[in-house]
């Protein structure tokens, strides 16, 4: 039986985020001059993300990778980033030193209820744009957190990829996404 299947649900939907993906969807912009500029605004990131993987002769590309800090006593929680990749891949596995297990998980509502469930064939990095696992989205599902993870302030994270490609990020622990 899967770990996931033992929680109430809503400690799986407050560690994944979910209420502020609820927020997210009602702030976002709906009409077309928004969805042209979201448009541009990821044309220009997948451009800057492809200098830079060439500039570092790199074959994979991680931004802003965070950890929400777990509530006193809980040794559960999510991680986020960024992806990109300079040739179309999957992300198929993670793992950390500092954690039991990793799952990839995606959300989505069912039956007008946010749930989330394991990628069970792993998260795909386009050609065109980034992975992301933001809350409310895919995450990385963090399952028995050492006791002492957070003493650092960064959760090591190995990211393992279809083509072979592992890729090495620590991600700070933080309380809300970087940058709000
Ligand atoms: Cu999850």
């Amino acid at each position: 039986m899967r770990l996931t299947a033992l929680l109430p649900a809503f400690a799986l939907l407050a560690a994944c985020g979910a209420p502020d993906a609820a927020e997210d969807e009602t702030a976002a912009g709906t009409g077309s001059a928004a969805e042209a500029g979201a448009a541009e605004a990821r044309i220009l990131e997948m451009a800057a993300a492809r200098m830079m993987l060439a500039e570092h002769d790199a074959s994979h590309l991680a931004i802003g990778p965070w950890a929400r800090t777990p509530p006193a006593g809980r040794d559960m929680t999510a991680a986020y980033l960024v992806i990109y990749a300079a040739a179309p891949d999957r992300l198929v596995a993670a793992t950390s030193p500092e954690a039991d297990a990793i799952e990839l998980h995606v959300t989505g509502m069912e039956d007008g209820v946010m749930r989330m469930r394991p990628a069970e064939d792993g998260l795909a990095v386009p050609a065109d744009g980034p992975l992301t696992l933001e809350p409310g989205g895919a995450h990385l599902m963090v399952f028995g957190l050492a006791d002492d993870a957070a003493e650092d302030g960064r959760l090591a994270l190995e990211l393992e990829f279809e083509s072979g490609a592992v890729l090495e990020v620590a991600a700070p622990f933080a309380t809300e996404p970087p940058g709000e």
